[in-house]
């Protein structure tokens, strides 16, 4: 339980569900209310096995009335709540620390609108991101980001996350590109945001206080979502480096012989190349290197990028900067040098138990971070790896044992978050604060933001009962 995990926690001064609470819900959420422990399992426990919450009721609303229903009352009743999307959050926040009501938005999966020509889609927050991919489809539209979750993650999750992904090089984060938001206060006050315009600057921008904040300021029920056309033609290089000096000036070669039709470029090191190949037996076309770049280039004319990325290989090669590269422009066999890339963190959850830091830190120097973590953790762990969306300065780095060992926890943490707050960095790139991270909120942020954040809180949930004990340090 991650009560025990974290013995400092205390259950805050929320009211316990009672029967008559189970009436109620029943009445506002008609025979979607579960209280049996198995079917609740999977909601109870993180997707990285981390986290583990004791919610003893999980209740699946369909309509955003509902959803002010159930916390209006849950408001009255002081009963603590914890919104739910997919549930692939990588730090504790979407499932439950003691036993707060998990409000799963699975069943509000409507698309409600399509606009082909401004590419705006109207869709209930519990689309899954693949979902909503295939419905954009056939208009010719895709979403703006994708991430290895996508299977299973849901709108409003990666609203409430500011979730990046592989394609936030090209088309930028969620805060750009989502366009309206419709939210349930803690209170049940709807607020509607649900703007489809591109500009809009009369008064506040309320919905970006949604993006990002993971469920601690309302419950995300429906969105508008600027969507781009999907590339008439995309093209991968598979990169292999044996020295970081060489990825930097591969990056930089990149930008500048690819510029407008470059979209994305990632970067594994050998041990996470390793991972996918051992533990999921997926075949890497290039030998051995250090480190490995992934460069993705989308247009609209597939004769044109070509050359323009044979152009980079032979460039790159040629100066000695990269020592081996392959080039992809098949639709499957660009799909299998992705796959190397997006089931990183699926392979390393295989080795056990998975320590994971996310995190910003200055781009000269961010593969320092895994070096010296290596080094500080010697042969205790099975491995350290370090893998990134190379055009945004983060590393995600993981170490993975057989085992949860508090000596390995303690000799990470705090360490990796004071080697980060050194550099000036972030301690959370992408995946947000959750329950994880929630004590090292002042490494990246002032104390007068941090305040400001905790005003904005009482403000809209005064009696703290959404996704209590994530975010903010106690
Ligand atoms: P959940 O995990 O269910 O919830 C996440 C947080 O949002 C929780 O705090 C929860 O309370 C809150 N929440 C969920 N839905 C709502 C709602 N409707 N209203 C209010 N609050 C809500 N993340 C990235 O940023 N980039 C990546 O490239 C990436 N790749 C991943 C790859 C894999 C294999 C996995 C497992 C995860 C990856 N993630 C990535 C992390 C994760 O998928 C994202 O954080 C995603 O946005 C979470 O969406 P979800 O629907 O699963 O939300
Ligand atoms: C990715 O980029 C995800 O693959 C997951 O953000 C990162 O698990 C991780 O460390
Ligand atoms: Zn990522």
């Amino acid at each position: 339980l991650s009560s025990e995990r974290f013995p400092q926690l205390k259950r805050g001064d929320f009211a316990r569900v009672t029967d008559s609470d189970l009436q109620v819900f029943e009445r506002l959420v008609p025979s979607r209310v579960l209280t049996d422990l198995e079917d609740i399992e999977g909601h109870n426990v993180d997707w990285s096995g981390t986290c583990r919450g004791d919610g003893q009721v999980l209740l699946r609303p369909k309509t955003t009335e509902e959803v002010s229903a159930v916390l209006r009352y849950c408001s009255g009743r002081r009963l603590a709540v914890v919104p739910q999307g997919g549930n692939t959050g990588l730090v504790g926040g979407s499932v439950p620390v003691f036993d707060e009501v998990i409000i799963s938005l699975s069943l509000m999966d409507n698309i409600i609108s399509l606009d082909e020509i401004s590419g705006v889609l109207v869709c209930q927050a519990g689309c899954v991101v693949d979902k909503i991919n295939g419905a954009l489809e056939p208009h010719g539209l895709m979403t703006p980001h994708i991430l290895g979750s996508k299977g299973s993650c849901q709108i409003g999750g990666n609203i409430s996350t500011n979730a990046g992904g592989l394609r936030m090089l090209r088309y930028g984060n969620l805060h750009g590109n989502v366009l309206g938001v419709e939210a349930v206060l803690a209170n049940g006050d709807v607020v509607d945001c649900m703007s489809t315009l591109r500009k809009d600057n009369t008064g506040y921008d309320l919905k970006q206080l949604f993006i990002g904040s993971e469920g601690s300021l309302g419950v995300v029920t429906a969105a508008s979502l600027l969507c781009p056309r999907v590339p008439a033609a995309v093209s991968v290089a598979l990169l292999g480096c044996d020295s970081f000096a060489q990825v930097l000036q591969t990056y930089n070669a990149a930008k500048r012989m690819l510029q407008e039709i470059l979209s994305a470029v990632e970067f594994m090191d050998r041990a996470s190349m390793e991972v996918v190949q051992e533990n999921l037996h997926l075949t890497c076309p290039l030998g051995t290197h250090s480190y490995y770049l992934l460069v993705e280039t989308s247009g609209s004319n597939a004769a044109h990028d070509e050359e323009k990325l044979n152009s980079l290989l032979g460039h790159v090669m040629e100066k000695g900067i990269v020592d081996d590269g392959t080039v992809a422009t098949e639709p499957s066999k660009v799909q299998t040098l992705w796959a190397l890339r997006e089931n990183v963190a699926v392979a390393l959850r295989a080795d056990g138990c998975v320590y994971k830091y996310d995190v910003t830190v200055p781009m000269s120097r961010f593969y320092d971070l895994v070096a010296d973590t290596r080094k500080r953790m010697g042969t205790d762990v099975t491995r350290v790896v370090g893998y990134r969306h190379l055009g945004e300065s983060d590393i995600h780095l993981n170490v993975t044992c057989p085992q949860n060992s508090e000596d390995v926890f303690g000799a990470l943490e705090p360490w990796v978050y004071d080697w980060v707050a050194k550099y000036k960095g972030s301690v959370s790139a992408e995946h947000g604060m959750g329950i994880l991270k929630r004590d090292y909120l002042y490494h990246s942020n002032t104390g007068s933001a941090v305040l400001l954040m905790k005003q904005l809180k009482k403000l809209m949930d005064p009696k703290g009962i959404l996704n209590p004990y994530k975010v903010f340090p106690d």
